[in-house]
């Protein structure tokens, strides 16, 4: 068994402590000036073996933190229930602390970044008493990809330490591809919890004051007083989206929040979409995608579920890796029906966070099974039974389980030179106006769709009707810079390309959420979203028709392969139409997010508005 490489905090950290393989000066002067700020008991360089997993894991159920649960059902599996507080991101605690504010933009949290410091070098003095210090190095992308960066987060929670070996490659290997010199985006977090002599730790320690901090000029992150997912696994949305979509933008290519999954057509020809979806809109059963029986000739491969880094290759198409090594996804509403691929992945080696415990030592969580268990112990730890009128498990309850077990990954889901793009679709939920499926004339036209994206809030308590919620290329809680340079930015990416003559990825609009007359959902979706990638196939193809309207082109019934699905004209009708004084409504509420992005926002938004309209009148 290997000794983990520990560190004495009383015998001051000096070079002589570091594990031999660590060779970047730049990376120990920085671990030693944090320990001397947070002070810990002693610092582990993890090494990301199985054997420092099972380690900890260990160590934390003696602990109380996790439990395992029972092998016979899921093996080497363990089930974290959080402090009830800590349940999800915190976006009202998250800041983006650019030089100026006008950097930040309105949609993002500013703060003076030299204020800041000195508010997070009071938080984090001495925040780390009683604990141990992580060092964990750990690559968002395959090992050594052109695409992939190296990110390196000390942690005091060894809960994080467990869920970044399983959500990012994270390990040894790191300091080799990092070697003397190499770069790293430095990611420091602790629970907020010191623990003085002789104190007993609580199994989730986590404290009110919360910070999630993003310094994009220097590129570091700051995460304090909380342990979940978003805000303390720091490789996910503070780095791979928040700081990489800074870098991005200086760099010229393109950090998303979008699901990548390859295409198979009966004839072998392969293809390549992203997918930009807020929450709640099916984005990792999209990305599962199983297409029905009477479609069996076409195939979908799962290659990301979350994060897309996109960069131009020299042939003037856009490459895309998954950064990430896991998945990390909401667990209710998960079943065999709604999404088998992922059913299957979370068979073991998985980490749940807030689900429900049953009584063979198993988990449950609402809408796994059509039946509930007779008895559970509930995510809070108390004894559950389906008539005690409240969840099982948390509505944010989460699994944490490696990539490569999901059945449908795809063959090249590694390669370090990403995948090509042919595609990009981005999707919301709306139960009117906006059609099944739209294709945007131009590069142009689809950043236009992808900006005003939008999803409904249901209000039902106060009998109000759904409130549209613009969220932009769903990214308005990760864009690590100024929304309105983002969508610049995104025209300017498509102008190079257009530029290079090559193939551009088209832009697809969808909403498979619209409603009939009777308040329920039209479109069956799940395995018959099929029947509309396959329509997105054909046009990329050059094969499939469609119809014009006032906001793009999209199929009309016979363009549209329906097989086995009994859906009529009229549903069809009620799924795609577009009705103008509808679309009057909605081009004036995009106006108010433009009036709230107005200062830098392209002129190109506007223009594209003023064409809608023109065709609107006409
Ligand atoms: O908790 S995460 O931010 O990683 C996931 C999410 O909120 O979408
Ligand atoms: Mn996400």
């Amino acid at each position: 068994m290997n000794q983990p490489a520990v560190v004495d905090q009383n015998v001051v950290a000096d070079d002589s402590d570091v594990p031999a393989h660590v060779k970047n000066q730049k990376l120990i002067d920085w671990v030693q000036r944090v320990a001397a700020l947070t002070k810990p008991d002693r610092i582990e360089w993890c090494d990301g073996s199985e054997e420092e997993y099972d380690r900890l894991s260990q160590q934390m159920v003696e602990a109380g933190t996790l439990k395992r649960l029972n092998p016979a059902k899921r093996p080497n599996s363990y089930l974290a229930c959080s402090d009830p507080s800590d349940v999800a991101r915190v976006e009202d605690r998250t800041f983006i602390c650019s030089a100026r504010p006008e950097q930040a933009g309105p949609t993002n949290n500013w703060i003076d970044p030299k204020e800041m410091r000195l508010t997070l070098d009071g938080l984090f003095d001495g925040c780390m008493r009683g604990r141990t210090m992580f060092v964990v190095p750990f690559s968002m992308g395959p090992l050594g990809s052109p695409i992939a960066h190296i990110g390196v987060e000390l942690t005091d929670s060894p809960y994080v330490v467990i869920n970044m070996r399983i959500m990012t490659r994270m390990g040894r290997a790191v300091y080799d591809v990092l070697g003397a010199g190499g770069e790293f985006v430095p990611c420091v977090h602790s629970v907020g919890a010191p623990l003085s002599v002789g104190q007993k730790d609580v199994p989730w320690p986590c404290n009110d004051t919360k910070y999630i901090v993003h310094f994009p000029e220097s590129r570091e992150i700051w995460s304090f007083g909380s342990g979940y997912g978003g805000n303390a696994l720091l490789g996910k949305k503070c780095f791979a989206l928040r700081i990489a979509s800074t870098m991005g933008r200086n760099e010229g290519w393109l950090a998303e929040h979008m699901l990548i999954l390859g295409v198979s057509s009966p004839e072998g020809r392969k293809y390549h979409v992203a997918a930009a979806f807020p929450s709640a809109c099916g984005k990792t059963n999209f990305a599962m995608l199983i297409p029905p029986q009477d479609m069996s000739g076409w195939k979908v491969s799962t290659i990301g579920d979350d994060i897309a880094w996109i960069k131009p290759g020299r042939d003037g198409r856009l490459y895309a890796i998954n950064p990430e090594a896991g998945y990390f996804g909401v667990a209710p509403g998960t079943s065999e029906k709604t999404n088998f691929n992922a059913m299957a992945t979370l068979k073991e080696n998985v980490i749940f966070t807030n689900v429900a415990l049953t009584d063979e030592g198993d988990v449950w969580w609402e809408g796994m099974t059509d039946t509930p268990p007779a008895h559970l112990i509930d995510w809070q730890g108390n004894d559950w039974t389906p008539d005690s009128g409240k969840k099982a498990a948390h509505p944010n309850a989460r699994f944490t389980a490696p990539a490569a077990q999901c059945p449908s990954i795809d063959a090249d889901w590694e390669n370090p030179a990403g995948v090509a793009i042919d595609a990009f679709i981005f999707g919301g939920r709306r139960s009117d106006t906006v059609p099944l499926v739209t294709e945007a004339r131009n590069w142009n036209e689809g950043v236009y769709m992808a900006a005003t994206m939008g999803s409904e809030t249901t209000a039902a308590a106060s009998g109000q009707q759904g409130v549209v919620r613009r969220d932009p290329f769903a990214m308005l809680p990760f864009c690590g810079y100024n929304m309105s340079d983002y969508f610049g930015h995104w025209l300017k990416v498509g102008e190079r390309l257009e530029q290079l003559d090559a193939r551009l990825p088209k832009f697809f609009c969808v909403n498979w959420f619209r409603k009939g007359t009777d308040g329920k959902f039209v479109w069956p979706g799940f395995g018959d979203n099929m029947r509309v990638l396959s329509w997105m196939i054909g046009r990329i193809e050059g094969t499939a028709q469609g119809e014009q309207h006032a906001f793009g082109l999209s199929p009309r019934f016979e363009d549209i392969d329906w097989g086995a699905l009994d859906f009529t004209r009229e549903q069809f009708e009620r799924v795609i139409s577009v009705q103008d004084s509808a679309w009057r409504e909605e081009l004036e509420l995009h106006d108010e997010l433009f009036t709230k992005l107005a200062q830098g926002l392209p002129t190109e938004l506007a223009e594209t508005k003023a064409e809608i309209e023109k065709r609107l009148v006409a």
